[in-house]
């Protein structure tokens, strides 16, 4: 087993660490060549970066294997609980670094690289990114999943191994363009395959009723088509790598008993592309963010996931345990929002139909098993799916989706006081207005134990609004589990300037216990170590600048205030208000009106859903606003707005670091959470930002002084909207700032080749009501914005306020999140003192 990580005692300012012992590095130079020789079949003369990056992968998963092993043995000896974490999405990104970190050989392996005469920054440069995930959700399940593995919990995550991930994003005169990313092309290193654990999934066919063996009357599912399941394993290593568990994620695999009768008929060629057709079905992954698409393919693959998971759960649990009373005892299973939900009627389907479970016993079993996290309140992207297509694709499911929520209604109605035909229709899974729908969230809501927000304001607001009814039918349901982030990533591997000088004045032990930070308190009154805060900043914000330059050939000014937005694009996000600002900037630095303005650099990126007409419309007004400000000598050196395209996580790990304001500016109450807002604060980044998600108990830790809060609260915002009293046209002619901003984007300043190209923009602001209430927020943002302007003119004012929340933020720490989950929902123990492995 590997050690507990080296600590980053680095002393230099760039955040590398000590010298390694020379017997270390000739031993690792060794372990290269070998895996160089044997395992790629090459030799040093002719080997690419990218074979030296694979035998540099290679030797460093050889490190994790042996504590895999020992993990699972560990788990499996104990015959302890398993928390198992089912999500469409992991969007963990590259592995190298955040593997050579677990292991404590980082260090190492750059000045061993270094010595053979390689560019460390390089070879790491050819991972491709495990984009298996959208945004927020995704990158949530890859942070739980590294902590899990920290906090020495036995957990697996279950998902799709998609083999094209989040597409990527190229900008063509200004507008995005989608392009599939192959990122299995050569390989993957991290992820060991399974051929032989294939498990059948079945689609459509017919149910009857027959006896089982025991001449038991049950109900089967018959014919239809069947679909082999994969499992492709990627191993997570936790902190220190005491614990190494794996996400098992799914491929598709044409089944060949099913194709036989084809093949035998003599249909060679349209036998094989029908098999082709199958393994279609985890081609790729769904690149729509908070909205819900209705697609019969992905309704297949949220139903393929499940199955093939649960499958290899209840066979896990069966080699120990006859029968299954002891099932929630020793499974915990969360749900990663609704797009798992089915697992709820499958796993009554396993226990009634294969095992022979009495309908009461199973859906205690289900109830005590299942949890569920929500993401989102936004009415577009709650999953409901047509009766008809469950029906016909899942026809066993629909009936026990009819009969769960036949038995919770009849309970519902027989409750005191009794409810109404309206709330019962409401509380009811299916949706009656129009065509007929199952309601996912219903259905995950009822199967659960457990339901919880993903931060306080947002939980709040799930208890009063779409969940109300469900929860004054269960009142303790519903809990609250803050997001958080792995510090691993987001400090200690992206930022190693800031992680060194840290480490250098309190020590190595925020690592694992982040609010270890709170050292830094007295720090922010002294001078020369807020000198020194102020020098790291720099040293990434040049940083950024040479990455930008290189892939953009833009050039950014360090000297600016680096002002960010990075997320996905959507109109509720508001990425336009900070365009609007930007605009309202650009017009008084002309007029001379904003001499007491810092010079900014505003970085925006982020992917728009292809079909998402105005967040790609946004994307090209960003472009076309750029090119007029950024050409324009007038304001030369006092403002420039960047767009950096193909937002990932590892374009993320350069820009976190290098901010100076985070833009967290969502209509209040549509952002459930957020985490970005952690990550750039975490990294000394100051939050200018609504009273949304997270950002509010982000201020409650950093101190009211210490961000910059502005615009309507989540309650006014919800009554503006929904018992009117917001008229955008008056906010448009009497503010002349914004008159004048939206007449430039509306008559064409930024398009004179197509005056009308924004029209559309400015409409949903001045005509079609406004719906996220930009025009009701802007005054007090751009005054906002002035604030943060004169602050930041004080550096000494402005670092300190930076320091004072890298200090206060470690209760963001996904350490926290877990520990939480595992005390309140999963009822696991956690190991916060790593211990000894096997
Ligand atoms: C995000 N949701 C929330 N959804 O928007 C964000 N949706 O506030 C929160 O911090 C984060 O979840 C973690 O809790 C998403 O990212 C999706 O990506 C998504 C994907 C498919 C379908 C619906």
């Amino acid at each position: 087993s590997v050690g507990a990580a080296t600590a980053v005692s680095g002393s230099v300012l760039d955040g590398r660490g000590p010298k390694a012992k020379g017997s270390e590095v000739d031993a690792l130079k060794r372990r290269l060549h070998r895996h160089l020789r044997h395992s790629l079949g090459k030799g040093p003369v002719g080997s690419t970066t990218l074979d030296w990056y694979m035998a540099l992968a290679l030797s460093t998963r050889d490190l994790m294997v042996e504590t895999w092993m020992d993990s699972s043995h560990r788990a499996y000896a104990n015959d302890a609980k398993r928390v198992y974490y089912l999500s469409m999405e992991f969007l963990v990104g590259r592995s190298l670094t955040a593997s050579l970190l677990a292991t404590g050989s980082l260090d190492l392996a750059r000045q061993t690289l270094t010595e053979m005469g390689l560019d460390f920054d390089a070879v790491c440069d050819q991972e491709p990114e495990a984009a298996l995930g959208n945004g927020g959700l995704g990158r949530l399940a890859a942070c739980l999943m590294e902590s899990m593995a920290t906090l020495g919990i036995p957990a697996r995550g279950y998902g799709i191994y998609y083999d094209y991930g989040m597409f990527s994003q190229y900008i063509d005169a200004g507008q995005q363009v989608e392009m599939p990313e192959r990122w299995l092309r050569y390989g993957n290193v991290w992820a060991f395959n399974r051929p032989e654990v294939l498990t059948p999934v079945r689609f459509y066919g017919r149910t009857e009723d027959g006896l089982d063996l025991r001449g038991r009357r049950v109900r089967r599912w018959l014919d239809g088509e069947e679909v082999l399941a994969e499992a492709h394993d990627l191993l997570v290593p936790g902190h220190g790598c005491w614990t190494v568990n794996a996400i098992r994620l799914w491929s598709a695999q044409a089944s060949r008993a099913f194709d036989l009768r084809r093949f035998n008929q003599g249909d060679y060629i349209n036998a094989v592309a029908e098999q082709s057709q199958s393994e279609s079905l985890s081609h790729v992954l769904y690149p729509d963010d908070s909205t819900g698409m209705g697609k019969a393919l992905r309704l297949k693959q949220e139903y393929f996931f499940v199955a093939a998971s649960l499958a290899d759960i209840v066979r896990r649990f069966r080699t120990a345990h006859d029968d299954f009373t002891k099932f929630p005892q020793k499974v915990a299973i969360q749900l990663n929002d609704t797009h798992p939900a089915l697992a709820v009627p499958e796993l009554m389907r396993l226990l009634m139909d294969e095992h022979g479970l009495a309908w009461d016993e199973a859906w205690s079993i289900c109830h005590g098993t299942f949890s569920y996290t929500n993401h989102t309140l936004l009415p577009e992207a709650l999953e409901t799916w047509p009766v008809d297509l469950i029906g016909s694709m899942l026809p066993r499911h629909m009936e026990i989706i009819y009969a769960i929520n036949h038995q919770f209604l009849e309970g519902v109605r027989k409750s005191a006081p009794k409810p109404d035909d309206a709330c019962v229709a409401r509380l009811s899974m299916i949706d009656e207005g129009g065509e007929r729908r199952v309601r996912m969230a219903h259905l995950a809501f009822v199967g659960s134990h457990r339901v919880n927000g993903v931060a306080a304001l947002h939980t709040d607001l799930m208890r009063g609004g779409i969940f109300a009814d469900l929860h004054r039918t269960f009142p303790d349901r519903i809990v609250n589990k803050t997001n958080g982030i792995t510090p691993r990533r987001w400090l200690q591997g992206a930022n190693r300037p800031l992680s060194a000088l840290i480490t250098r004045h309190i020590g190595d032990r925020w690592v694992a216990n982040l609010d270890e930070l709170r050292g830094l308190v007295p720090l922010a009154e002294d001078a020369a170590f807020r000198e020194e805060f102020r020098a790291v900043k720099r040293l990434n914000k040049e940083a950024l600048g040479r990455y930008v330059d290189a892939r953009l050939g833009v050039e950014l000014d360090p000297d600016t205030l680096f002002d960010v937005q990075v997320k996905r694009i959507h109109e509720y996000k508001r990425q336009l208000l900070n365009v609007l600002h930007v605009i309202t900037l650009y017009n008084r630095i002309r007029a001379g009106r904003a001499e007491d303005q810092p010079p900014r650099t505003v970085l925006l990126a982020g992917k728009a859903a292809p079909g998402y007409y105005m967040a790609k419309l946004i994307i090209r007004l960003i472009h076309d606003v750029a090119r007029v400000i950024n050409a324009d000598p007038l304001v030369a050196g006092r403002l420039r707005l960047v767009f950096v395209p193909d937002y990932n996580v590892s374009v993320a790990e350069h820009i976190m670091p290098a901010a100076d304001l985070s833009e967290q500016i969502s209509t209040a109450g549509t952002e459930a959470s957020g985490t970005g807002n952690m990550k750039l604060a975490l990294n000394g980044a100051l939050t200018i930002g609504t009273r949304d998600g997270a950002n509010v108990e982000i201020g409650d830790e950093v101190g009211e002084e210490n961000i910059f809060f502005f615009g309507l609260s989540a309650e006014r915002a919800n009554a503006m909207r929904t018992r009117g009293g917001h008229d955008p046209w008056q906010y448009y002619t009497g503010d002349p700032d914004l008159h004048m901003v939206l007449d430039m984007i509306g008559q064409g300043a930024f398009s004179p080749d197509e005056p009308d190209r924004y029209r559309p923009i400015v409409d949903s602001l001045t005509r079609h009501g406004d719906y996220y209430l930009l025009l009701a927020d802007y005054a007090d943002y751009v005054a906002c914005q002035e604030r943060v302007g004169r602050a930041y003119q004080d550096a000494d004012t402005w670092s300190r306020m930076a320091i004072l929340n890298v200090a206060r933020i470690g209760r963001f720490s996904s350490d926290v999140t877990v520990a939480d989950y595992a005390a309140d929902i999963w009822h696991v123990p956690v190991q916060t003192e790593p211990g000894r492995t096997g």
